[in-house]
């Protein structure tokens, strides 16, 4: 069978078994097992109240169809939260609500599913998708104190269903929905993004389209050493675009802003987007895919649902060559499917990945 016809389960390698973290943590541990400690996050800097750090707010309703207000100062204003932060929080974004929070529930209900029940739905050897961890890929890894459960709604031809939940009964017609909502708004800011880098229309958004999507649901146990333990490991993503909703009302998500970490608080009803490494790359470095991370809450545990979007596979990974122009290209060429197995051999480790993918000043294919 040839890698492109199952995206993500031939060949493209997978992630180490590891403990269940629900599991684990649900035994009132005396002890954090060492592979768990995260000696440096004692001693990391954080943003303080003072400085004050939001990411902007992009309110989509202002961008389309909105007669009474100038879509100008928006476009400008998402053009400088692509470049400057990598980060924003978008309003009015046209997802029906009822379906976010059908999402929500549905997924909390699958972490609360017995452990055994879950892992009808574990990942397997040499896959990424399914219940467990992902980027495990040495047995001295330090590892995060979640579990998550990665699917691949999109291309439709290529889903597995053998890595949706059954239960709860709602959960695969909802997670259909959603994945067609999300990728539809994805298009929708690829268009607004590929305007503001002065692209004729459709030069970004058609490589996205049939695109690889990943809905990842993180499950963050509540951890009295809170203090010590890492959620999910600073990172940046190596995919296109990432559209975050926090479930529940607990906040863990940091960005890296001037060598510091900020702490996100997400607006209800909002949508968290961010630049990936393959926007980065394809922006030439005009847009920034941030390093960012989860951590834990002492008390209660923490939910989120990040949706990854990547362009198709037919796609190469590099500068578009419009933008490049005269200029430098920053960083290689390499095809999808290439980039898809370094990506799952890396373990998360800043923005390691996108250094690999910096070129000495080489020349762009046309
Ligand atoms: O849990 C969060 O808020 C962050 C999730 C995230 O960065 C990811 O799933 O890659």
């Amino acid at each position: 069978m040839e890698i492109s016809e199952v995206v993500g389960r031939v060949d493209y390698g997978g992630s180490l078994p590891v403990e269940n973290v629900q599991a684990l943590a649900s035994n009132n541990l005396e002890e954090i097992p060492p592979r768990y400690l995260w000696p440096e996050m004692e001693y990391e800097e954080y943003c303080s109240i003072e400085e004050n750090l939001h990411i902007p707010v992009i309110d989509l309703g202002k961008l389309i169809g909105n007669q009474f207000t100038s879509p100008e100062d928006e476009l400008e204003k998402l053009h400088s939260a692509c470049r400057d932060w990598g980060f924003f929080q978008l309003i009015n974004h046209g997802v029906p609500e009822e379906l976010i929070e059908q999402m929500k529930t549905d997924t909390e209900d699958f972490f609360k599913l017995p452990l055994e029940e879950k892992k009808a739905y574990a990942q397997l050897p040499n896959d990424i998708e399914g219940y467990g961890q992902t980027f495990v890929v040495s047995e001295d890894q330090k590892l995060n104190w979640g579990d998550m459960l990665l699917i691949l709604p999109q291309p439709i031809p290529q889903r597995n269903l053998r890595f949706w939940p059954s239960i709860p009964t709602s959960f695969r017609a909802t997670l259909d929905k959603y994945s067609t909502e999300v990728q539809r708004l994805t298009i929708r800011l690829l268009r607004l993004m590929e305007r503001n880098l002065g692209l004729e229309p459709e030069k970004l958004t058609s490589m996205f389209e049939e695109g690889v999507q990943g809905i990842r649901m993180n499950y963050y146990p509540p951890c009295m050493q809170a203090n010590k333990v890492m959620g999910l490991a600073p990172h940046s993503d190596a995919t296109g675009l990432t559209l975050l909703i926090q479930v529940n009302d607990v906040h863990g998500l940091q960005i890296k802003k001037n060598e510091k970490w900020v702490p996100i608080e997400p607006i209800p009803k909002a949508f968290i987007v961010n630049i990936g490494d393959i926007i980065e790359i394809m922006s030439n470095g005009e847009y920034k895919s941030i390093e960012h991370r989860a951590v834990v809450n002492r008390r209660k545990e923490r939910l989120s649902i990040a949706a990854f979007h990547s362009p198709n596979m037919r796609t190469m990974i590099g500068p578009v060559p419009d933008i490049v122009k005269e200029n430098t290209a920053n960083y290689k060429n390499i095809n999808h499917e290439d980039y898809f197995r370094l990506v799952i051999a890396s373990k998360p480790d800043g923005k390691t990945l996108l250094d690999h993918m910096k070129s000495e000043h080489c020349k762009i294919d046309e």
